[in-house]
């Protein structure tokens, strides 16, 4: 038995019907969550996570190439200063397996794992009206109540298997990138054809390439992606990283991205051709996401700047790739550059290079169906073993609503988020007291570094429960004005972007049937943060805090 086993077993028998707090996940968010709430707030609570380790994204995703598009210096906690110095990352780029090694690190280190019921998924959680509080129940019989119920369930995290004829049929094995198994994909001398060029695409068909035999790629939109450079770390800039920890720290929380990147104001379109083409040229050479925040300021905002960049990258693809023909089914032609998620990779587009790769343009000859052979084309079947679904997930809603979330009145999350989500500050809910959602819809979350947002979350939801206790108030709620307010500047954020120029995650798209809504908060980090900030700092405006049981319940706000 494994030792997750024995503490999933422990947490069972020690079960406690009532606690303070409820928190779903073991990722990043819960885990710092139930330290802060724990050990800080003296809170009773417990963690339910569906898998039977902790990580999150991280213990989920383990598909062949996977790793962080954040440098590893900065994805990692802050709020420790021994945890800092003492762990050292191998590669610039964290794979995921170093990842959620250090994320067990935490646990031990943090002793997380004795109020951690692994193996566990929560399936419905109602808020009792009578008594304040919330009433969760998970798949293998709990039954708790808790005062506070907190999401650490992740932004990508329902995955995404379109619903393809004939899927049922096929006589050899497929996977999701985002469930990948524990034991390793055999893809020697397979033939092996994967459906989808996003992040998981992108990074794992150039390892799936060096594995298979041979390897389809079948591509619905070809994707801008900047070369990673990715290289071990440098022992003395980690050495220099450690020593100032605190000032890149302070840079990156109060950046746009959550990375301590100085910004850019030079604009694309004041400078020369050649100045121009010798930045992008630079931005290129370093890599990464330096390209996209360390080259022009006006690239995410103005049509014509980023035509620039985008014409650049093309001209990299057509360089790179050596049969015209597959570098023009390469070439991302149908929205603006970083539009949709921004891609870094490694050895991407000389993948396409190889002789046991093809590529297979499904917009201009769509699937048909899946057949017990492999996949056919309007133009032909392409026989497979092994089919790799990349295809990305339900994001930001599709977690949420695999729960049965009910507020007030028993109104479901899920009718109330129907023509896409409402939060106040993507914290909380009108309708839903003392639910708070770590990086929910309406949040940085996805457009920044996780866990920068991930900590100034759950610092934020704890400074909030000291208050509520000092104010004896038992009760917060998101009022539907502050709630319909913040709806309104999001989106109105986000028209000021190139955002909604494509068809991404961020809005839905991917997911027939979902509303077109843009999800994630695109202001910055840092002016989210000075707007949450400023809630505390004038009482917590836009919530309305209610005494419960000790009390009537006021209405007005305590502050
Ligand atoms: P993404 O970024 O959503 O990418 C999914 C890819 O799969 C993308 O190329 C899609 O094409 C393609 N796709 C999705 N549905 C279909 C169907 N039905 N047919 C063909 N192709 C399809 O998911 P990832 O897992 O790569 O990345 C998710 C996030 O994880 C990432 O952004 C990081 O934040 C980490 P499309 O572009 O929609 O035409």
């Amino acid at each position: 038995m494994s030792n997750q086993q024995t503490d999933a077993k422990a947490a069972g028998a020690a079960k406690v019907d009532e606690l303070d707090a409820v928190v779903i996940g073991a990722g990043f968010s819960g885990l710092y969550m139930l330290h802060r709430l724990r050990d800080e707030l003296s809170m009773s609570v417990r963690v339910y996570e569906t898998g039977d380790g902790v990580g999150g994204t991280w213990y989920w995703n383990r598909y062949p190439g996977a790793r962080c598009d954040s440098e590893s210096y900065i994805y990692c906690f802050s709020f420790s200063d021994e945890l800092l110095q003492e762990w050292n990352w191998s590669g610039k780029y964290p794979e995921q397996p170093e990842i959620l090694s250090y994320l067990n690190h935490v646990a031990d280190r943090f002793d997380l794992r004795r109020d951690i019921q692994f193996s566990t998924r929560v399936t419905s959680a109602l808020f009792r009206e009578a008594d304040n509080r919330w009433e969760i129940e998970t798949d293998q019989g709990d039954r708790v109540s808790a005062q506070f119920l907190i999401t650490a369930i992740g932004c990508i995290s329902a995955s995404n298997v379109p619903d393809i004829k004939g899927l049922d049929s096929f006589e050899g094995e497929w996977y999701h990138t985002g469930a990948w198994p524990h034991e390793p994909v055999d893809f020697n001398n397979k033939r092996v054809g994967i459906i989808g060029t996003g992040s998981s695409g992108v990074q794992s068909i150039p390892v799936i390439a060096e594995r298979a035999g041979h390897l389809t790629v079948f591509q619905r939109t070809p994707q801008f992606t900047i070369p990673a450079r990715h290289e071990t770390v440098d022992q003395k800039f980690l050495e220099e990283v450690k020593a100032n920890y605190d000032e890149i720290w302070h840079k990156a929380r109060y950046s746009v991205g959550g990375i301590p990147a100085d910004p850019v104001e030079v604009s694309a379109l004041t400078v020369t051709a050649e100045e121009r083409q010798a930045v992008y040229e630079r931005g290129w050479a370093e890599g990464g996401f330096r390209f996209f925040f360390g080259t022009f300021g006006d690239i995410q905002v103005d049509r014509r700047a980023n035509d620039t960049a985008a014409e650049f990258i093309r001209s990299k693809i057509r360089e790179t790739v050596k049969d015209p023909e597959v570098a023009e089914k390469l070439l991302p032609t149908d929205h603006p550059f970083g539009s949709k998620r921004a891609l870094i990779d490694t050895n991407y587009f000389e993948t396409y290079n190889r002789d046991n790769v093809t590529l297979v343009d499904i917009r201009h000859n769509p699937i048909v169906e899946i057949t017990s052979k492999g996949i056919r084309t309007e133009d032909g079947e392409y026989e497979l073993d092994i089919i790799v679904f990349a295809t990305g997930f339900d994001a930001m809603t599709g977690t949420f609503f695999k729960i049965d979330i009910r507020g007030r009145d028993g109104e479901a999350l899920k009718d109330k988020w129907a023509e896409g989500p409402k939060t106040y500050l993507g914290l909380a809910a009108a309708g839903f007291p003392n639910m708070f959602m770590i990086t929910g819809p309406g949040s940085p979350s996805v457009l920044s570094n996780m866990p920068v947002s991930i900590e100034q979350h759950v610092e934020w939801i704890c400074d909030f429960i000291e208050h509520l206790r000092e104010h004896d108030a038992e009760v917060a709620e998101a009022e539907r004005e502050a709630e319909a307010a913040w709806v309104d500047h999001v989106n109105e954020a986000a028209e000021m972007t190139l955002f909604p120029l494509a068809n991404s995650w961020y809005l839905g798209a991917n997911i027939p049937g979902k509303p077109r809504v843009f999800m994630p908060y695109p202001g910055g980090v840092g002016n989210y943060r000075e707007k949450c900030d400023e809630v505390a700092a004038d009482g917590y405006e836009g919530f309305t805090l209610g005494a419960g049981r000790r009390g009537k319940r006021r209405t007005t706000r305590v502050s």
